[in-house]
């Protein structure tokens, strides 16, 4: 009980501005040898390697080299979404034989004959929960039990076909021009912590060996490396341009976004839909969701080294306005939600900001405006006219279609 008690103490959530602790943040554009970053080269040769080194080393952890991998095509529909799109399922293995551990892309494209510009984003309950035609296949994956009738004995049941549809408008993609490609995350690696035996962790154990205990890869580092092993296998797929593709996630799979964009420079486009702590929002601000809560809730998301960064934040060497730096010269987009204080709509903004020297020195326009400050952006008046957008929907916790809009916008002007 007292145990219990002291946690709670210690992790009562700060929303209150005046009670951040004081702090400064590392800067992208100085070395860690203390040389100030003039050039773009300077920046791609010496300091952009230094800093992904350093959230390997002390955030996600390391994940192992790219491995081959095969593919099987599970299912094909000529007429998906109201006769618009081509509508397939692919079976993507970590390996190059069909026995090696997989993940289950549902691939949809619009009915035309050039390869188009598509979206690539995980889901939190499985392909089938994104659209409810009953031809996509039920996954037979572990999932989270979700106290209702969508899940039974964690295996997706019936019910749970269309259920997050309103987080994937496919059928406004597709009339867009975008095809929109989805892998369940559990598929890669189950999302609970079981000292890293299932999902790809344990299937790649031989490969990550020789990393140290500290430095092994998260599960978000995991879930990204799936992202870009779906990416070599769109590189090769005729209907889909890999050279346009922008990764998308909300929540833990925007971390997982902004981590698999950062480490991965093949990303054209990058978005961020409410990730907060470990995502886009400055962990040095320690407001709404904090790093010791983090590492307490779901201690398997980043490596063994961020732990010590709990109540810590001040000593940890890197910050995640560099993590959106690493995106740069990419289009990048992050979107809060004024009801989602948890994520810190305010340090996901500022990250940002912090961000944009690395993208003026790399010759782009950065926000496309001058002066973005956190004081001025109002809610729902999104900033997109540059590489870096942003967001403050009104609302909660979620994704929806006001957000689409600006994601769709934003990719016309920078995969299109
Ligand atoms: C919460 C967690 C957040 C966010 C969210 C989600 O419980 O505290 O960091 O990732 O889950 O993924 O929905």
């Amino acid at each position: 009980f007292l145990q219990a008690q002291l946690h709670a103490q210690k992790f009562v959530a700060n929303y209150d501005e005046s009670k951040i602790p004081e702090f400064t943040l590392p800067n992208p554009l100085v070395t860690e040898a203390g040389e100030a970053v003039t050039t773009a080269k300077q920046w791609q040769e010496t300091r952009r390697p230094e800093i992904v080194d350093l959230f390997q080393k002390h955030v996600y952890g390391r994940s192992p080299a790219a491995c081959k991998i095969s593919h099987k095509v599970v299912s094909t529909k000529d007429d998906a979404v109201s006769g618009k799109a081509i509508r397939r399922e692919v079976d993507v293995f970590f390996g190059d034989t069909t026995d090696a551990h997989s993940m289950r892309l549902l691939i949809y494209t619009p009915k035309t004959d050039k390869p188009v510009a598509a979206f690539l984003g995980l889901n939190f309950q499985g392909n089938h929960s994104i659209e409810s035609d009953p031809a996509i296949s039920l996954g037979d994956r572990w999932v989270r039990d979700r106290r209702n009738e969508t899940v039974k004995d964690n295996r997706a049941t019936e019910k749970a076909r269309g259920v997050a549809s309103s987080r994937w408008p496919v059928e406004k993609i597709i009339d867009r021009g975008y095809g929109l490609v989805t892998i369940y995350y559990g598929d890669i690696d189950p999302d609970f912590d079981d000292g890293f035996k299932n999902g790809i962790h344990g299937a790649m154990a031989d490969q990550t060996k020789d990393i140290p205990a500290a430095e092994k890869w998260g599960s978000i580092a995991a879930w990204s490396y799936g992202l870009s092993r779906a990416l070599d296998y769109l590189e090769n797929d005729a209907k889909v341009d890999g050279d346009r593709v922008a990764v998308f996630g909300h929540s833990r799979l925007g971390k997982t976004s902004l981590w698999a964009g950062a480490s991965d420079e093949r990303f054209k486009m990058v978005i961020s839909n409410n990730s907060g702590c470990g995502g886009a929002a400055l962990s040095r601000r320690a407001i709404g969701e904090t790093v010791g809560r983090i590492n307490t809730s779901f201690p398997h998301w980043f490596n063994a080294n961020f732990k010590q960064y709990n109540q810590n934040e001040n000593a940890c060497p890197v910050d995640q306005h560099e993590l959106i730096a690493l995106i740069a010269p990419r289009a990048v987009y992050v979107a809060s939600a004024t009801g989602d204080q948890w994520a810190d709509p305010k340090g996901e903004l500022l990250a940002e900001i912090h961000a944009e020297p690395v993208f003026r020195l790399l010759g782009t326009d950065g926000f496309g405006v001058d002066g973005v400050a956190t004081s001025k952006v109002a809610p729902d008046q999104p900033i997109k006219g540059g590489t870096i957008g942003y967001h403050l929907r009104t609302g909660g916790h979620d994704v929806t279609d006001f957000d689409w809009q600006q994601y769709l916008d934003f990719a016309d002007r920078h995969l299109q």
